[in-house]
Parts: structure tokens; C-alpha cells; sequence
């Protein structure tokens, strides 16, 4: 057997689990590891420019692709520079496995230089964490780091390096474990066979059904059974934030994205049914908006992998805990073997309503009230010339609601972002992260001007590895959605919401060796575009001057219904 020093055997274990890229940055703890990098070339290390966006790229590359990324950064600063991706993740169950330097361990306690307790730190926003004692474990723990990451509901989980374990000079038998049996861990395989009778019988007998799908469908690769069940059943769909790419933006079954700023017919839909199918998503605030007024008239089917989710904030008439994918497969064969279909004149009552709804908002929204560019059409056009087929990476802010809006995505694992936390400056290293590791793909970051500041210094990281990304800024000059609520709830009082003195941002990419086109009207927009996506291998920064006053409608009045929105600025249900 092969004899590795602790600091050989991380980089050895990753490259036996199928790892291509770490992403990461170094620092005292991780001197023996970064050698033990150099000393091979199977396992490629990116290194970033600050370690938030080490987080964000291994968690990109997990939501693109199910498997768990891989971030490694130095003790103390780097550790707490971390956590903020790790809770990102973490908000949306995404795997992801972050290795994080320590001191010695005989120094741990002590207040050594750059020691942070990052296990303390980190334990509320992490699945798991291991902190490696001895030399010898570090093989299975990461096999095990994996494991927990990627099963079950998942999640990061943090494998904490104490330097002392991974010196040179101490050789130990390597072998990576094919596999790994944890007693208290058992993530559940199936769901209740009898569960999901009473579900069905329910599903059929329903005269008003919606159902209601978040992330859960993308992270348990279920979109196929979810698009069989729901064209079995002929029933309207509606995705969560999370859940965008589920099911088919352009299939007529589809009513849009619901909740805060879901479309009308969705949140109408919601409120007006007498059942929901819940798949994978978990009610939370900015779904259901007043939980004492949430969807009276309806019972509730939860299927959720995670048993804490069931009923959290909603009571489920009928539970079902299990992975998305094995149960819609179980449900569609009982749909499909049951004596009884749906009532087809309940069923076309249903969806004459549902397109009465349509009709009346269906996500219009005004440009004739500014000369300027709505941030709506410039997404509009993004869905247009990538033909609803890219990767789309967004920020937060207003720019993120209007991607989710119109951008049209037909396949699931294509919208990145973070949902849950909601964290500015996810963006730009979320499509480094995509790009990277699906070179042949279009992949876009959509952003504003205050969100890609906050990770800008990765243009540099853009430079070194050749990540020719588009960036598409939609430029209102402030922080767009804090300046909506402003207007909406304190009188347009717009405290520190306007961004004064941006840089010239054309300037700025061209400085760091990439192409920067700037659009100020409409008229130029497709041309733009076009000549953007057509430079294959050029980072492109889109910097594009939109409406500063447009607002994200629909929006849901705070502690409502889920059918009390704001339409426009005048309108309101
Ligand atoms: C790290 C972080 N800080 C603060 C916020 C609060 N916040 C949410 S949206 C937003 C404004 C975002 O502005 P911008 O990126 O320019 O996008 P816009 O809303 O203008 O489209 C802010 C400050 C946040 N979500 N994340």
C-alpha cells in the first residue's frame, strides 16, 4: 500500500472522488497541502481573489451539476471569509465540501495567530463537520465529508485541517474507501407507499389543483418524473425562486414563479385551490405571506426528503417523506393504475380561471412612462438571444426578480442563485464556477452595479484561468430593490440607497484584459448582445443603462393573503 503524508492525502482522496477543481486560496495552515497541490496535476486549484467567491464557485458548480464543489481556504481570515458561502449554501441545500485550514492542534485554545474556532463558527450553517484528529482518518472523513454533502436533504459540510496533520515527513497507508456506513445516518430511499395512496386519491378528486415545486425537484433530479406526473394530470405548475427550470418556463401548464414577486395567476391560483401538491419546497416567507391567511380553502400534500420541513410553517394534511424523484415516479404509476381520472369540466372550469388571470396581469409591465430602458426587456432579450437555453447566474436585488421573471428556463439546473440568503455578490464567481466546468456552454452573470462590487476583484481570477463569462449589469445607479421598498413603505425617503461615484466599468474590465460594451438605448440592445455573445472566448461586461425608477411587480402586501399584491405603483388587488 502507498504511503501519503496527511497533506498527500486530501489532494489524493479528492482526485479518487472524481474531483477536477478545487477552488481556493492559501495561507500559513495550508502550506503542506498547497505543496502537495503543486506536486500533482490531476486535482486543478483556481485560485480566487478572496475566499467568498472559493464558496461560490464550488457551490455554482454543485447547482449545475448535483455533485458536491469543493472550496479550501487558510485558517482564521480565510476561514470567516467563508462563511458567508457556507451559509449561502447551506439556505439552499446545496452540497458542497469546504476544507479549512487550523493551527497546530497543540495550539488550538491558545488564541495562536490565525486561529479562529471555525467548527464553533460555522456549526449553525453547516450539514456537518469533521475536525481531523489524526493523520490516518483523513481518507475516510472526506469520503464521509462527501457522502453527507451530497445524500439526504444536502448541504456543506466543513472538514477542519489542524497543520500538524498534514506534515510531510509523517507517512501513513492510503487507501479511499469505496464506500462509508454511518449508524446515525441513514437518509430514507422511498416514500409510504400508503402515504402516497391517500395523496393520490386526493390529487383526484381535486377540483382546483396547483402544483407547487421549489428546489427540491432540481437538487433530486426530478424534473422528468414532475413533467410526466403533472402531464398525466393535465394541472397547472408553479415554481419557487428555487425551483425555476422544474418544469418548462414556455409549457402551457406552467403559471410562472409564485410568492413575493410571483406572477398573478400564481399567487391567485394558490389562494383559490382546494389542493396543493408541495414538492420539495417548504413554504417559507416569501411564499406564503401571512401563514394565518395562507390558501384557506386548501389540503396540502408535503413531499419533502428533510422530515423538519413537513409542517414547519404549514400543516400538511398529508405528509410524505422521501426523495422528490422516487415518489412522483410512485405516484404517476398509482395515477396512472387508478380507476379514476380527474373530473375533466371541474378541471377546464380550473384553467378557464387560471387564464381569466392570465389575461389580466400575465407579467405586463409599462414602458411607455420613461425614455430610458426597462431592466424587463433587457432580460427579455437575454432569453431571446441565448434562446432560453443558457446558464443564468444572477445577484440579488431587483435584477435577480426580473431574471426569474423573463427569462424563460425550459431545463432545470440552469437558474443559479441564491434563493434563501440571498447574498449580493454571488453572481460573477457562480458563473465562474458554471463556466469552468461547462466551457462549451453560454453561461451569464446577471447583476447590478451594487451586487458585482462586492465580488468584483474576480475579474482578475476571470483573467488568470480564461473564463470567458458574460456579465449583464442592469444599471439603475442604486440599490434598486432597498430603493423600491423606500418608495413602497417610507415615502420615497431613499436613505443611502443611490450609488454615487461608480466606476467607469468599461474601464475597469478593459484594465483587467476583458471586452466592455456599455448600451444606453433600446435600439442598440440586440446588436449589442449579439456581438457580445458572439466573442466566445472574451469575458464580456454589459454594462446597461436601465430605468432607475422601474419597480418588481406583482409584490405581495406584507402579511396578506397570497392574493394581496401590488400590480403596479397604482394598482392593487
Ligand atoms: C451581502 C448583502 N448585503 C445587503 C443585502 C440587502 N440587499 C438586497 S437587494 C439589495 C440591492 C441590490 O442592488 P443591486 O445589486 O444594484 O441590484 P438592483 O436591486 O438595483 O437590481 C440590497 C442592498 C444583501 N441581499 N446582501
Amino acid at each position: 500500500m502507498e504511503l501519503l503524508s496527511g497533506a498527500e492525502m486530501t489532494i489524493r482522496a479528492l482526485r479518487d472522488q472524481g474531483v477536477k477543481y478545487i477552488y481556493g486560496y492559501p495561507g500559513g495552515a495550508l502550506l503542506h497541502i498547497y505543496d502537495a497541490i503543486f506536486t500533482q496535476d490531476e486535482v486543478e486549484h483556481i485560485l480566487v481573489r478572496h475566499e467568498q467567491a472559493a464558496t461560490h464557485m464550488a457551490d455554482a458548480y454543485a447547482r449545475a451539476t448535483g455533485k458536491a464543489g469543493v472550496a479550501l481556504v487558510t485558517s482564521g481570515p480565510g476561514a470567516t471569509n467563508a462563511v458567508t458561502g457556507i451559509a449561502t449554501a447551506y439556505t439552499d441545500s446545496i452540497p458542497m465540501v469546504v476544507i479549512t485550514g487550523q493551527v497546530m492542534s497543540h495550539l488550538i485554545g491558545e488564541d495562536a495567530f490565525q486561529e479562529t474556532d471555525m467548527i464553533g463558527i460555522s456549526r449553525p450553517v453547516v450539514k456537518h463537520s469533521f475536525s481531523v484528529q489524526r493523520p490516518e482518518e483523513i481518507p475516510e472523513i472526506i469520503k464521509k465529508a462527501f457522502h453527507i454533502a451530497e445524500s439526504g436533504r444536502p448541504g456543506p459540510v466543513v472538514v477542519d485541517i489542524p497543520k500538524d496533520m498534514t506534515t510531510p515527513t509523517e507517512r501513513y497507508e492510503y487507501e479511499y474507501p469505496k464506500s462509508v456506513k454511518m449508524r446515525s445516518y441513514n437518509p430514507i430511499a422511498k416514500g409510504h407507499t400508503g402515504q402516497i395512496k391517500k395523496a393520490v386519491d386526493m390529487l383526484l378528486a381535486a377540483k382546483r389543483p396547483v402544483i407547487y415545486t421549489g428546489g427540491g425537484v432540481i437538487l433530486g433530479n426530478a424534473s422528468e418524473q414532475l413533467i410526466a406526473l403533472a402531464q398525466e394530470l393535465g394541472y397547472p405548475v408553479t415554481n419557487t425562486l428555487m425551483g425555476l427550470g422544474g418544469y418548462p418556463g414556455t409549457d402551457k401548464q406552467f403559471i410562472g414563479m409564485l410568492g413575493m414577486h410571483g406572477s398573478y395567476e400564481a399567487n391567485m391560483a394558490m389562494h383559490h385551490s382546494d389542493m396543493i401538491l408541495c414538492v420539495g419546497a417548504r413554504f417559507d416567507d416569501r411564499v406564503t405571506n401571512g401563514t394565518d391567511k395562507f390558501c384557506p380553502t386548501a389540503k396540502i400534500v408535503h413531499i419533502d426528503i428533510d422530515p423538519a420541513s413537513i409542517s414547519k410553517t404549514i400543516k400538511a394534511d398529508v405528509p410524505i417523506v422521501g426523495p422528490a424523484q422516487a415518489v412522483l415516479k410512485e405516484m404517476l404509476e398509482q395515477v396512472q393504475a387508478a380507476k379514476k381520472a380527474p373530473c375533466a369540466d371541474s378541471l377546464q372550469a380550473w384553467w378557464e380561471q387560471i387564464d381569466e388571470w392570465r389575461a389580466r396581469h400575465g407579467g405586463r409591465y409599462r414602458t411607455d412612462d420613461s425614455e430610458l430602458m426597462k431592466p424587463q426587456q433587457v432580460i427579455e432579450m437575454l432569453s431571446k438571444v441565448t434562446n432560453g437555453d443558457a446558464y443564468v447566474c444572477s445577484d440579488v436585488g431587483q435584477h435577480q426578480m426580473f431574471a426569474a421573471q423573463y427569462y424563460k428556463f425550459n431545463k432545470p439546473n440552469r437558474w443559479i442563485n441564491s434563493g434563501g440568503l440571498g447574498t449580493m455578490g454571488f453572481g460573477l464567481p457562480a458563473a465562474m464556477g458554471v463556466k469552468l466546468n461547462f466551457p462549451d456552454e453560454e453561461v451569464v452573470c446577471v447583476t447590478g452595479e451594487g451586487s458585482i462590487q462586492m465580488n468584483i476583484q474576480e475579474l482578475s481570477t476571470i483573467s488568470q484561468y480564461d473564463i470567458p463569462v458574460k456579465v449583464i449589469c442592469l444599471n439603475n445607479q442604486s440599490l434598486g430593490m432597498v430603493r423600491q421598498w423606500q418608495d413602497m413603505n417610507y415615502e420615497s425617503r431613499h436613505s443611502q440607497s443611490y450609488m454615487k461615484s461608480l466606476p467607469d466599468f468599461i474601464k475597469l474590465v478593459e484594465s483587467y484584459g476583458h471586452v466592455g460594451i456599455r448600451v444606453e438605448r433600446l435600439e442598440d440592445l440586440e446588436g449589442a448582445m449579439r456581438e457580445a455573445f458572439a466573442m466566445k472566448d472574451r469575458m464580456v461586461f454589459m454594462d446597461i443603462a436601465v430605468d432607475p425608477f422601474e419597480h418588481v411587480y406583482p409584490m405581495q402586501v406584507p402579511r396578506g393573503s397570497m392574493r394581496d399584491m401590488w400590480l403596479s405603483k397604482t394598482e392593487r388587488t
